[in-house]
């Protein structure tokens, strides 16, 4: 499919937990006249406590600079993971551009801010250290998670339950992590008169309109594997990479294991309805 651009964030390249073959088939199904990468990237920080670089990880980069090279624009504004990168505003590196942030016009007129959106987040912005405890913490429940994966499929249960997924969003009520994150930006877009925000940051991938402004973040390919697409006439859509293999995926390997209804032993379980993977990847 030929959208008109793809908006994405926090591919944390360098991680055990970038889903790189997700998005390697996600890049594979969208191509774009822009490319739009809001922050988060290639992950600095963890990258400090150890590299975890996969091939998969490799093709990403080599496909985005492919791109770039052949003609489409490919602007990269920087997160908080890939900071260093801030230094860089304005510049452009061979065909790539760097900016703090950026207003980006749709077809239909509207005017978009885009910037990664950890300068509204209270905690990463004061608490610095605090961020950093999360961050780690994270690590371990992604890691948790594939342990609970693989046991999922030797039970055959279909799908994908995401435990990360599961206690971000309880830790997000309980202490509230990012309790006005999007409250912030909205107001921020307001107050600049524009027509809304497309960042990333937290994870949690929106497209909703509040009031005059429309909210929109693009999720992250660690965890719920999503992406913002503009399509040639303006209109703006979240992609969740998991759902176009999902279904093809899980039916065959239900049959082939001749379990009808497998043991629902996770059913008590809430849905994030961010889940990302129900196609079996090597572990
Ligand atoms: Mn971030």
């Amino acid at each position: 499919m030929h959208v008109r651009s793809i908006f994405i964030s926090d591919v944390h390249l360098g991680t055990r937990a970038c889903q790189a073959d997700r998005l390697l088939d996600f890049l594979r199904d969208y191509e774009s006249d822009n490319l739009f990468l809001i922050g988060d990237i290639i992950d600095f920080w963890s990258m400090n406590r150890g590299i975890h670089w996969t091939p998969a990880q490799n093709t990403v980069v080599q496909k985005i600079l492919r791109r770039a090279r052949h003609g489409q624009r490919v602007m990269l504004i920087p997160g908080n993971h890939d900071e260093a990168m801030r230094e860089y505003d304005g510049v452009s590196f061979g065909d790539i551009e760097v900016r703090l942030e950026h207003i980006h016009l749709t077809a239909d007129g509207k005017r978009y801010l885009l910037l990664h959106g950890d300068e509204f987040d209270q905690v990463t912005r004061y608490h610095r250290w605090l961020a950093v405890i999360g961050d780690v913490g994270y690590d371990l429940l992604v890691r948790l998670n594939a342990s609970l994966s693989r046991l999922r499929r030797l039970l055959r249960r279909p799908g994908y339950w995401s435990l990360a997924g599961y206690a971000k969003s309880r830790v997000k009520r309980a202490v509230s992590f990012v309790f006005d994150f999007e409250d912030s930006l909205i107001h921020a877009v307001r107050e600049r008169g524009l027509d809304g925000v497309i960042c990333g940051h937290i994870h949690s991938a929106a497209l909703r309109p509040v009031g005059d402004v429309v909210y929109v973040n693009c999720g992250d390919w660690v965890d719920s594997c999503t992406a913002i697409v503009e399509h040639h006439d303006g209109r703006l859509e979240l992609i969740r990479a998991w759902q176009a293999v999902a279904a093809p995926v899980a039916a065959p390997a239900a049959a082939a294991a001749g379990t009808a209804s497998p043991t629902p032993i996770f059913d008590d379980l809430p849905q994030t309805g961010l889940a990302c993977g129900a196609k079996i990847a090597p572990l």
